[in-house]
């Protein structure tokens, strides 16, 4: 599959967009004025992006703890997710729910949830729901390394298969679940994807910092899915540049060593992406320079949104209650 010239920005320019996003969080974050915990997808942007390029609006995710990167490039709301952050009545949960219930129905963000491992019964239930309406919709239900550990990730991959459910499983493999290494907490010879194929579910390993690679390849993966409803999972090895929860890196805590910490970094997907599309003449100094000024704009705006927005009534503190 041939990638064309505005894809191949519109991959770039996605990336780039949920980095400076985060980035600003994370400098932000001191304020004080964001009080919920924030779990930063910096470094783990080409899968979000990869595989969200290649959905419609009417198809739907579910994130995790890990949302940003998710439901920005499944089109959520900017402005709406740093008001929810901001604690505000203008937030995509109205407030009441922070980083890791963001939600936007209009986007198909079905909701963020986390409890590890949730994701994928809940995001295998809504395969179901499709199925049984006959919509030709897909679900991708995002998760982690540790996520895969739940008993719900056997107990779902299992019905999924059962009923040929049309859903992208997508583990993002950081290789840590918060500071255990997963030769700490997984056999060595576990295999995800051998999981996944002992049920009957078609799977393989990807790059997850190669962003061509990750979307031509989800690409005929959701065409086929969609032209025959059936599971499929995906185990995509990547890298989570800051601390597990936070705004701060942590590499002085070794829990990483030195030498892990420099191979990682110098695979960051959007640094070498850019200097992919610069060196093959796509895109020029200028174009990324023209490109951060909008999306600096966008973002400049957003914050300002979510700061001047009000707090949700008190009176509404038990309205979202249902147990
Ligand atoms: C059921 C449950 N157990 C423990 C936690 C605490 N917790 C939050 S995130 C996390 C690590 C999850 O690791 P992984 O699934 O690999 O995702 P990552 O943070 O690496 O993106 C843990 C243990 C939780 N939220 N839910
Ligand atoms: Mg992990």
């Amino acid at each position: 599959m041939k990638i064309s010239k505005s894809t191949k920005k519109k991959l770039f320019y996605e990336m780039a967009r949920i980095r400076m996003i985060e980035k600003n969080i994370a400098s932000k974050y001191s304020e004080w004025e964001m009080r919920c915990p924030v779990h930063l997808s910096i470094g783990q942007e080409a899968i979000a992006v990869g595989i969200c390029q290649n959905l419609k609006k009417n198809d739907k995710i579910v994130t995790a703890h890990r949302s940003h990167a998710h439901y920005l490039a499944k089109g959520g709301s900017l402005k709406k997710m740093l008001a929810e952050l901001y604690g505000k009545e203008t937030g995509c949960a109205k407030g009441f729910g922070g980083s890791m219930h963001l939600i936007d129905l209009n986007a198909g963000v079905i909701a963020a949830v986390p409890i590890v491992g949730s994701t994928i019964p809940i995001g295998t239930g809504v395969a179901w729901a499709n199925k049984i309406k006959k919509k030709r919709e897909i679900v991708v239900a995002f998760f982690g390394d540790g996520a895969t550990e739940e008993g719900v990730f056997f107990e779902s991959l299992d019905f999924a298969s059962l009923h040929r459910l049309p859903i992208l499983y997508v583990c993002e493999n950081n290789e840590y679940s918060v500071y255990s290494h997963i030769s700490k907490r997984q056999s060595k010879k576990r295999s995800i994807t051998k999981i996944a194929k002992s049920f009957g579910i078609k799977s393989e390993k990807m790059d997850g910092n190669n962003i061509e690679n990750i979307y031509t390849k989800t690409n005929k993966i959701i065409k086929k899915i969609k032209n025959k409803p059936q599971p499929y999972l995906i185990e995509l090895k990547t890298f989570r540049h800051l601390e597990h929860c936070g705004p701060n890196n942590d590499d002085h805590l070794n829990y990483r060593s030195k030498k892990y910490l420099k191979q990682w970094n110098r695979k960051c997907p959007i640094k070498n992406y850019e200097k992919f599309l610069n060196k093959n003449n796509l895109v020029s100094k200028k174009n990324i320079k023209d490109l951060d000024n909008i999306i600096k704009y966008e973002i400049l705006n957003a914050f300002a949104f979510a700061k001047r927005s009000k707090f949700p009534k008190k009176s509404l503190l038990k309205r979202f209650v249902y147990a």
